[in-house]
Formats: structure tokens, sequence, C-alpha cells
């Protein structure tokens, strides 16, 4: 399995202070106290969300705080509450929180929507206006506000890849995932140099998404040959399957069938997803082999992950289809 992690600390926000103000009046030389309170700090939740699938939001950030309320002020106007900050993170995030003293404690987001208070922000203080006594007519202090609550913060996800690669040996997948993810698999000239799923997470302006790699299949995988077809399971949840073929091989067309082949004896229903043929090594075919195999194969993508040619290209395509 794979986990993406992430750690930082929250900050709920400070209450306001309280005011210190006595009213002034014309004709009123003395006037009693009407410092306001102070606003409360805002909270900090937690939402869980089916739209992010990774906790990417939280890579480049050690702390997030709401905000502090605001100070109490004269003529009793108690100060503006700070902003409540919501967190979005994936449906599936374990949330480990810890507070000051070690004391720790552990939750599993499982629904779309769910929201939970994590850190509540302070309360205000008082304004001079709640001091006044008989005795003490014109008390000239107030409360200060009190401090938000704040947690060290562990995040855990389990990532399942968007789009899983499929191909023969040696096709380009590890290339591919090196290509476009920040995964760097081990990349090599001789067959089954991938021997473990491995996932890479792509990032682009407009999407993010990510990616597995699994070992080549070969034909008869479904009986063994090869490593195998138990690693189709790290695919069957996948949206989107990409089948990377050698252009370079002269029976891509009949290399197809066999992928299919195999899919199908693993589970009928790795056929229904959208898939994308991806003719690689681009740069080493010549053009008359492309034209022959554009024909027979007129929805593939060709690319090379060597010089980039057309990667984006198949970026673009990819996130259309998972949006
Ligand atoms: N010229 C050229 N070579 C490529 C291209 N893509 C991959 N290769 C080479 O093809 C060989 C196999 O690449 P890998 O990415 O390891 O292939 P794979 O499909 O992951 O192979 P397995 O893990 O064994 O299933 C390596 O020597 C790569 O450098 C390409 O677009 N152009
Ligand atoms: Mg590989």
């Amino acid at each position: 399995m794979f986990y993406d992690n992430a750690k930082f600390d929250i900050e709920a926000g400070k209450g306001g202070d309280g005011a210190i103000s006595f009213r002034r009046e014309k004709f009123i030389p003395k006037g009693g106290p009407d410092g306001g309170d102070g606003g409360k700090g805002g909270d900090i939740y937690f939402v869980a969300t089916n739209d992010i699938n990774i906790l990417f939001d939280f890579r480049n950030k050690n702390t997030f705080k709401a905000q502090n309320g605001q100070s109490g002020s004269s003529k009793d106007k108690t100060g503006k509450g700070g902003d409540d900050l919501e967190l979005k993170i994936p449906v599936g995030t374990v949330v480990e929180t810890i507070d000051e003293n070690g004391a720790q404690n552990r939750r599993e987001f499982l629904i779309d929507g769910e929201k939970v208070l994590m850190a509540r922000g302070g309360n205000g203080g008082w304004g001079n206006s709640h001091f006044a006594t008989s005795i003490k007519q014109t008390p000239h202090w107030a409360k200060r506000g009190l401090e938000g609550q704040n947690y060290h913060i562990k995040l855990q996800l389990m990532l399942i890849a968007d789009v899983g690669m499929v191909g023969f040996p040696n096709a380009g997948k590890s290339s591919l995932l090196d290509a476009i993810s920040n995964a760097r698999p081990k990349i090599a000239s001789y067959e089954f140099t991938t021997t473990e799923p491995l996932l890479g997470v792509v990032e682009r302006k407009n999407y993010r998404f990510i990616v597995a790699d699994i070992p080549g299949i070969i034909e008869g995988a479904h009986t063994g040959k090869g490593l195998g077809i138990e690693f189709l399971k790290h695919i069957s949840r996948n949206k989107v399957l990409l089948y990377i073929l050698d252009g370079t091989k002269d029976n891509v067309a009949q290399e197809i069938k066999m992928l299919e082949g195999e899919l199908k004896s693993f589970n009928p229903e790795l056929l229904n997803k959208n898939r994308i043929l991806i003719i690689n090594k681009l740069d080493l075919m010549d053009a008359k082999s492309v034209l022959k195999l554009k024909k027979k194969l007129p929805d593939s993508m060709f690319i090379s992950t060597l010089t980039r040619e057309n990667v984006d290209n198949l970026l673009d395509k990819i996130a259309t289809l998972l949006s």
C-alpha cells in the first residue's frame, strides 16, 4: 500500500481583548465604564471531501491559523469575531492530533462533507463595563482574550491511483511514470525491471492525479507466466488505463489483443474502463511505420518518453477523462 503523509500545526484564533473605556458625553464629566468585550477567535475545522485525493495543500506550510478576534471598543462595542478556517482533507484521511501535553487522538474521516471542529478559538476578554461595582465605579481593567487551542497534526492517507499503466515488459511504462510524475522508478533495457507496483503523483497547473506503474505483463500471465497478473489488482480501482506499447515492435496490434486477453481473464470489468492506447518510442520509429500504425489504430497516441514528444498532450487527455 502507498501512503501520503503530512505534518503541520493548527492554531485557532486568539480571543480579542476587552476594552477599557469610559463614557464621555457632554455634561457627564465622569461617565461609567463602557469598554466592550473582545470578539471570539476563529475556529479550525477539517472537512472531508471527495474532490481531492492527495494531501497536496499541506505540503509546503507548517502552520495553519484561524483569524484572531478583534478587541472590544468604547460604547460597549464587542470586537468582531475572527473568521473560522476550514481545511479540506480527502475522504479516507486518518488524522492524528497531539496537544501540548503530548496527549494523542486519532480519527478517520470517512464521509464526504464530514465537518469536525479541530481547534476552538479563544473567547474574547470582558471589557471594563463588566467590572463596575457600587464600590469601584470606574474600573481601569479589562480581561485579555484567551489563546485559541493549538495542536500538532499528522495526516495519513492511503493513496488510490486514478490511472493505471499496463503493457508488455520494456515498453516504457516506468519511463513514462518518470517523465510525468514525482516518482523515480527503476528503468532499464531488460524485461521485468519493475517487480513491484509504484505510484507517482502528476501535478500540473490545472490538474493533479495519481498514476500506478505495475510490472509488465506477457502472454500467459494469467497462468502465472512472467510475474503473473496478480498486480492487476492494483489497477482494479483506477478510472483510466493506459496501454503502453513499444512502437518499434512489429506486432503492436497483436500485443493489444494479448493484453486485453490477460486483463479479461483477471477481471472482465477491466475492459470497460476508459483506456488510452499509447504507442511509445516514437523517436525510434520511421515516418512510414508511424503512418501505417496510425491507420491501423486510429485512436492511439504516439509519444516518446525520451524526447517528451506528445507527453503533455497525453496528460491533458488523461485529465479530461478524469474530470
Ligand atoms: N528511445 C526510447 N527509449 C525508450 C523510450 N521509453 C523507454 N525507453 C527505453 O526502454 C527501456 C525500457 O523502459 P522501462 O521504462 O524500464 O520499461 P517498462 O515498461 O517499465 O519495463 P518493465 O518494468 O520491465 O515492465 C529502457 O531502456 C528505456 O530507456 C522512448 O520513448 N524512446
Ligand atoms: Mg518498469
